[in-house]
């Protein structure tokens, strides 16, 4: 018999169940910056749900569209079949992105989307007559979901260490977090581009001509904000373009319009082989992923027979109708509302509203870039990571969702947020931050 109210029979993803289910945190209904708690209280969206909901929340064109297309097509098969709104998505999507990405895959998530285009580098490779160029380049602290591609590559340690022997062939680079020279930069930090040299160091360990791939995220999100320093992902480009490596940029968090441009490959002027997407590409609303790819690269798999597969991948869900159709209405209101540069303009103003929080208890480090930050505070004696979960807990209460990992505080609200919800937020997080120690 079925009992809505016990909280046991859904396991729940990343969470603490036990801890969780003691004194469960519900969120029942949202609207814009904000979501309603099962207990009656607003809660101001400091994290756009995670990292997704960058239009804010229940938007009336998404919420039609999704709700019309429901009743016209539920579903129809992307396998040698397509329904009209998958190419118009895709051709809506390639549009955002500079010339010469003209080509996307469609998935249903993040970690999918890795997977794909880790997959897609290795079948490319293998295209140009290259199959022995089979190894992955990831990086320390990279988060690129959960797949066991995805988490080979990252560089998360508890993400993995359950997990057995993941793929082999892989290496990592070492992450660019570096408090002692970089700790209180606003914006884009100095030091560390010289990081970006271990990548010669691993090419030339395994030799060039047996890497298919590097793959980063152009800022590190999940890992608690770690910023490129300036000239790193440059460096990282010139280096792979020397050597015919492929460059992966995992936009997943960096995409529609995080840091203010579009994408990170427009913000930092550089341009991967292969771009990863999902959250913000349909605001959250319905899972959906896409990996967009150079021209070369989907043009190196259209040479075999015409009627013969060229690329042995896809799922049941790639390009689903509900998703394509909130995609569309999502990139028609990112467009209609400016969201995909609107961070570009509040960013001085949430920068200093960020750093403010200097000099209040345990905060080691702020960091900055578009509408995203990272609070670092010192771990407590043994407890790595607990500090940051009170906080979080307090910040509930006082009613802002917050996100932590380790001992960070990572924010990266909607990106309709206003002025006075920034003051907001930071309010909150300022007391939530001091009434912990
Ligand atoms: N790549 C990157 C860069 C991500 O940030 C994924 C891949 C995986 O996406 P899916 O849709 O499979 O979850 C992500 C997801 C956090 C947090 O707390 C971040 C993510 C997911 C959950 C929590 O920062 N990023
Ligand atoms: N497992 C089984 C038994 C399947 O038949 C399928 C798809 O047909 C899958 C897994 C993969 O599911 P999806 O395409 O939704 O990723």
């Amino acid at each position: 018999m079925s009992n809505p109210n016990q909280l046991e029979s859904f396991w729940m993803p990343f969470t603490a169940n036990r801890d969780f289910k003691k004194d469960p945190r519900l969120m029942v209904s949202a609207d814009g910056m904000y979501y309603a708690s099962h207990d009656g209280r607003q809660i101001l969206d400091g994290t756009a749900g995670l990292w997704c909901c960058n239009a804010g929340h229940n938007r009336e064109p998404i919420v039609k569209a999704i709700q019309e297309a429901a009743g016209t097509l539920d579903y129809a098969p992307n396998f040698q079949m397509a329904h009209p709104t998958a190419f118009e998505f895709a051709n809506r999507l390639t549009s955002l992105l500079p010339d010469g990405y003209e080509h996307t895959f469609f998935t249903n998530s993040g970690s999918e989307s890795v997977d794909t285009a880790l997959k897609i580098a290795l079948a490319y490779h293998r295209a140009k007559g290259e199959g022995q160029r089979t190894r992955l380049i990831g990086r320390e602290r990279g988060y690129h979901g959960v797949g066991f591609g995805g988490i080979s590559v990252g560089g998360i340690s508890p993400n993995r260490q359950a997990f057995g022997s993941l793929l082999p062939g892989v290496d990592h680079l070492p992450h660019t977090h570096d408090l002692e020279r970089n700790a209180f930069t606003r914006g884009i930090p100095a030091h560390g581009a010289e990081k970006a040299n271990a990548l010669e160091n691993i090419i030339t360990l395994h030799d060039p001509s047996n890497i298919a791939a590097v793959i980063v995220e152009p800022l590190a999100g999940s890992t608690g904000v770690l910023l490129p320093p300036k000239g790193y992902l440059q460096k990282l480009r010139e280096i792979c373009t020397k050597h015919g490596i492929l460059l992966i940029f995992d936009e997943v968090i960096t995409g529609f319009g995080r840091l203010g441009s579009p994408f990170a490959t427009d913000y930092f002027g550089v341009q991967p082989d292969i771009i990863t997407t999902a959250k913000g590409l349909t605001n959250g609303t319905v899972p959906a992923g896409a990996v967009i790819v150079q021209d070369h690269i989907y043009d190196a798999f259209m040479n075999g027979p015409e009627q013969a597969i060229e690329l042995f991948h896809g799922y049941t869900y790639s390009a689903h109708p509900l998703a394509c159709a909130a995609g569309i209405a999502t990139i028609d209101l990112y467009r209609d509302e400016g969201l995909l540069t609107r961070a570009t303009k509040l960013s001085a103003y949430w920068e200093n509203a960020v750093h403010a929080l200097k000099g209040e208890r345990n905060v080691i480090d702020i960091r900055n870039l578009g509408l995203v930050a990272g609070i670092e505070l010192t771990p407590r004696e043994g407890e790595p990571g607990k500090r940051a979960m009170e906080i979080f807990k307090k910040a509930y209460e006082k009613g802002a969702l917050i996100r932590t990992t380790g001992d960070i505080i990572a924010l990266s609200p909607p990106l309709i947020i206003e002025e006075a919800q920034i003051d907001e937020l930071m309010g909150i997080v300022r007391e939530a931050i001091n009434e912990v120690y």
